[in-house]
């Protein structure tokens, strides 16, 4: 398949982090685009939604960083990112939703800045905040993971999958907002064996231009 693909990106958001490790794995060439490079109001005119990611498929602009990922699944087969087995895919799927869905908004820049801004609480508060929904959702994480731990290495066996792909930068995030991972050995194990996994060592946020 022969797409011109421009990511518009940022080093340090999780949601750029995902698409850069699905497309590092598939091994499909891009273009980065530098979103903080680009003239003051230039993305919110590309991205009515003026979030990060935006992937531009032969200039057609796509948001949603879940979008991209499938997009690239159907797109490019190998590796597969999602199991054979429908059960098992839908599974995979509920995984990325309890991070995309359910933890990573709570924690965004967005939602903590009209915390201060909008109702007054402290910074504090709203790592406090953040902290909570996190500890809630990466406790459901780890019984999931306690369970599939026997199978490999990753969130769901002996490969990478969406799964994976969602939760490694997501605790990215989480660790720079305080979010003690000691107590979650499950999580913390798939964690290990992916950071040093080549796809996510090159779209880690310290290891991007504008990191
Ligand atoms: N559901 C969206 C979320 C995108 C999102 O929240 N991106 C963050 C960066 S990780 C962002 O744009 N933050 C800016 C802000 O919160 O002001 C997706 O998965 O693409």
């Amino acid at each position: 398949m022969s797409y011109k693909l421009q990511l518009y990106s940022v080093a340090a958001s999780s949601a750029c982090e995902r698409v850069r490790i699905a497309l590092a794995l598939k091994q499909v060439k891009y273009e980065t685009i530098i979103i903080t490079d680009l003239p003051p109001g230039e993305f919110s005119r590309i991205n009515p939604q003026g979030l990060m990611p935006a992937l531009a498929i032969d200039g057609q602009v796509i948001n949603q960083s879940m979008a991209m990922l499938e997009f690239i699944e159907e797109t490019w087969s190998q590796p597969a990112l999602l199991p054979e087995d429908p059960v098992r895919r839908a599974e995979v799927r509920a995984f990325c939703q309890m991070v995309l869905s359910d933890i990573h908004p709570v924690g965004t820049n967005r939602m903590r800045k009209k915390l201060r801004e909008g109702f007054g609480l402290s910074e504090a508060d709203t790592l406090e905040w953040y902290g909570h929904w996190a500890a809630t959702g990466f406790a459901a994480l780890e019984k999931i993971l306690t369970s599939t731990r026997g199978e490999g290495p990753y969130c769901f066996g002996a490969h990478p999958t969406l799964a994976d792909l969602v939760l490694i930068p997501h605790m990215h995030t989480a660790h720079g907002l305080g979010i003690d991972f000691t107590g979650f050995p499950s999580v913390m194990a798939v964690f290990g064996h992916c950071v040093v996994q080549p796809a996510f060592v090159g779209a880690a946020r310290e290891n991007q231009p504008d990191a």
